[in-house]
């Protein structure tokens, strides 16, 4: 068919999910930049945070020390965790609310995306986007991604947080060439997103690499203690008895081997729980023996009416002989994607049909 066969070879040559540049070449790339906008995904989480924050003080404090002339600021697309306001600090940085318009006045000579690559999880600054992509830069460790989003492209797909090739491209742009000498306030970003996307030191994509570098990030002066009760001992009451509710809710599937719970919109109403609070309810199934793969249903509300948010986590070893659920793989064929051991997806069905259409995508 040659219409599709041209079709094809049209397609721009940067269209692979591929990386295209390294740490250096970043740096270089951000010291070009009068101005420079950081984005991450909406929703931003400890790492999507402390990415942002940890570059944007590097950029400006070489603007303040070496008279470069970049200077940045971030942007995050709403809802924020309740400890963001500690994170970014003085940094500069720009809310926008749930479907408000990104301001237009802005326009920024370099654009740098971090912690995701994708336009579904870019969809409030789409727009503000779209006609920009010359100048857009991506940092991600995602296994997939939009690559037409940009052509400059670092994707460390072995990283477990973002900030792992972030704080080399901070080292580059200090001229330093150790993490342990980053000011501990650039240190201390880049640890948040580190700990958070390996579960505080506990998932499967904990490796030495990711522990060298806490011990750098230590050795710089991180405060871990007062870092652990800012993240993990600050739940309201509400969140809890939404908990007690996702685990009421738990049933076993597939031999006991698949645990799934839900949570519907009247659980949030009941409880006085926001959507944001159920982070880290999907980690807890896990520790139960028979348990290889959990799924957190969440029933939500939007603009488009009723969805379902699913996250996924796996166990890494093999049972039975058989290998560890890929829930990067079962979420693809529900339109998400993630990585192997955690991954996630949104269905346009109230839940009890989007957890038919889970159960059926489960192997
Ligand atoms: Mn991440």
């Amino acid at each position: 068919m040659p219409e599709s066969t041209s079709m094809i070879e049209e397609r721009p040559v940067q269209s692979e999910w591929t990386s295209s540049i390294d740490a250096k070449g970043i740096a270089e790339w951000i010291k070009d930049q009068r101005t420079l906008l950081l984005l991450t995904h909406a929703k931003p989480d400890g790492d999507a945070l402390g990415s942002t924050v940890a570059l944007a003080r590097a950029i400006n404090m070489i603007r303040e020390t070496s008279g470069a002339v970049s200077a940045a600021e971030c942007w995050y697309a709403a809802p924020m965790p309740e400890w963001s306001k500690t994170i970014i600090g003085n940094t500069k940085a720009r809310i926008i609310e749930d479907h408000q318009p990104v301001p237009s006045a802005f326009d920024p000579e370099g654009i740098l995306i971090t912690d995701t690559g994708s336009w579904t999880q870019l969809a409030p600054f789409a727009e503000f986007l779209k006609p920009r992509l010359d100048r857009t830069t991506i940092i991600d460790h995602h296994l997939q991604g939009d690559a037409e989003i940009a052509t400059r492209r670092l994707l460390d797909t072995n990283a477990a947080a973002v900030v792992q090739p972030i704080a080399e491209i901070c080292c580059h742009l200090l001229g330093i060439d150790c993490p342990s000498k980053l000011p501990a306030d650039i240190a201390t970003p880049l640890y948040v997103g580190l700990a958070t996307d390996t579960g505080w030191f506990k998932h499967s994509n904990v490796d030495g690499r990711v522990m060298r570098l806490a011990g750098q990030l230590l050795d710089a002066g991180v405060n871990h203690t007062s870092l652990f009760a800012m993240l993990y001992q600050r739940d309201r009451a509400s969140r809890f008895k939404l908990m007690a509710r996702a685990l009421e809710s738990m049933q076993l599937i597939h031999d006991k081997h698949a645990a799934i719970m839900c949570l519907k919109l009247s659980d949030f109403k009941e409880t006085g729980a926001a959507p944001g609070e159920t982070g880290g309810f999907v980690d807890i199934p896990q520790s139960v023996a028979s348990i290889r793969v959990v799924a957190m249903l969440t029933e939500q509300k939007d603009a488009d009416g009723v969805f379902t948010k699913v996250s996924l986590r796996s166990k890494p070893d093999e049972w039975d002989g058989k290998p560890p659920v890929d829930v990067n793989q079962v979420c693809n064929t529900l339109g998400g994607g993630g990585h192997a051991r955690a991954a996630g997806c949104k269905i346009r069905l109230p839940l009890e049909e989007a957890a038919l259409k889970l159960i059926e995508a489960l192997p």
